[in-house]
């Protein structure tokens, strides 16, 4: 069986939908800290932080299988730096600590492209890169990088990760992110018709579509593990663009939608983040492949948001 601790977070939902697809409803267990009522099958109530609680699942379930989804992400993470460390550390050492000591296979664990900072080369930033992330969410994932290496050099923890650029998807929110803004300007989009976007408009960071990043999930826990060439993390990359290139594009479609900028906290961040990434070790090593780019990314969500939205016309 299959546990997903974050289910109800925004790439926790869609991976919780396309598992269930993959292996069977019956072989999914959903969890989360409160139940949101969306999910149908399996669900328990986790606390991340409570290593009885996982443990006592993961025994009723003869769980193989964990995907730890649970973390404080880049921008809510600053506003409380300690307790943000100890959430995402904690929640990580109770999920790789009762996966060795309760016979579990498998376990993925997100990181981000926030591990890296100021010393890397903004474009294409390459895989083995020194890292030294400017934000307490990006330090928890480089370390935790360092220890589900750590996990699998010293026990042979099969732990597999993939850095996550901004992802967006239309069947879910983000939560306290840095590229949140490439979620909510859609929804801007079909609902209203104009949106102020909290990063200058020629801030380009690295995203990815939502089919994209949880196909490349589930393709890097299925491939051979002796395919699995580094035990940190993999770069993924899907796209690059900034607010004014993205808008730029929503325009074509709705010409009256207008954009302005008012920069907050959140520009510092992602001014620290690389511009593009090279993912070319998952290409050669399992075969990672995106499938979208910037229109048609956008074409699919404003297609998808307008179904949600025409409801309530
Ligand atoms: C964040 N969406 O903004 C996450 C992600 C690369 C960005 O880590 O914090």
């Amino acid at each position: 069986r299959i546990l997903i601790i974050g289910a109800g977070g925004q790439l926790g939902t869609v991976l919780t939908n396309q598992l269930k697809e993959w292996y069977g409803e019956d072989q999914v267990i959903a969890s989360d800290l409160r139940n949101n009522g969306s999910f149908t099958g399996h669900f328990e109530l986790i606390d991340a932080t409570d290593y009885q609680r996982i443990e006592e699942v993961v025994q009723q379930y003869q769980v193989e299988e964990i995907y730890h989804l649970a973390a404080i992400l880049s921008a809510n993470g600053e506003k409380n730096p300690l307790g943000t460390w100890d959430m995402n550390m904690k929640t990580l050492f109770n999920v790789l600590e009762v996966s060795r000591l309760n016979g579990v296979k498998k376990v993925f664990y997100p990181s981000s492209i926030a591990v890296f900072g100021s010393e890397v080369v903004k474009q294409n930033t390459p895989q083995a890169s020194f890292l030294n992330p400017s934000t307490v969410y990006g330090m928890s994932k480089a370390a935790g990088e360092n220890w589900a290496q750590y996990y699998f050099q010293k026990y042979g923890l099969d732990v597999r990760s993939l850095r996550y650029p901004g992802v967006i998807g239309y069947q879910s929110l983000p939560g306290g992110g840095t590229t949140d803004y490439a979620v909510d300007i859609f929804h801007r989009a079909v609902e209203g018709t104009h949106y102020t976007c909290f990063l200058e408009a020629d801030t380009t960071l690295p995203m990815i579509y939502m089919e994209d990043a949880i196909r490349a999930t589930i393709a890097l826990m299925q491939a051979p593990a002796e395919s699995i060439k580094t035990r940190m993390s993999y770069n993924l990359a899907g796209m690059s663009f900034s607010p004014k290139e993205i808008a730029a594009v929503i325009q074509k479609t709705y010409p009256d939608f207008t954009i302005s900028y008012a920069p907050d906290f959140r520009q510092q961040i992602a001014s620290s983040w690389p511009q593009s990434i090279d993912d070319s070790p998952a290409r050669s090593d399992w075969g990672w492949k995106p499938m979208y780019d910037l229109e048609s990314m956008a074409a699919d969500m404003i297609k998808q948001l307008k179904k949600e939205y025409i409801l309530f016309e």
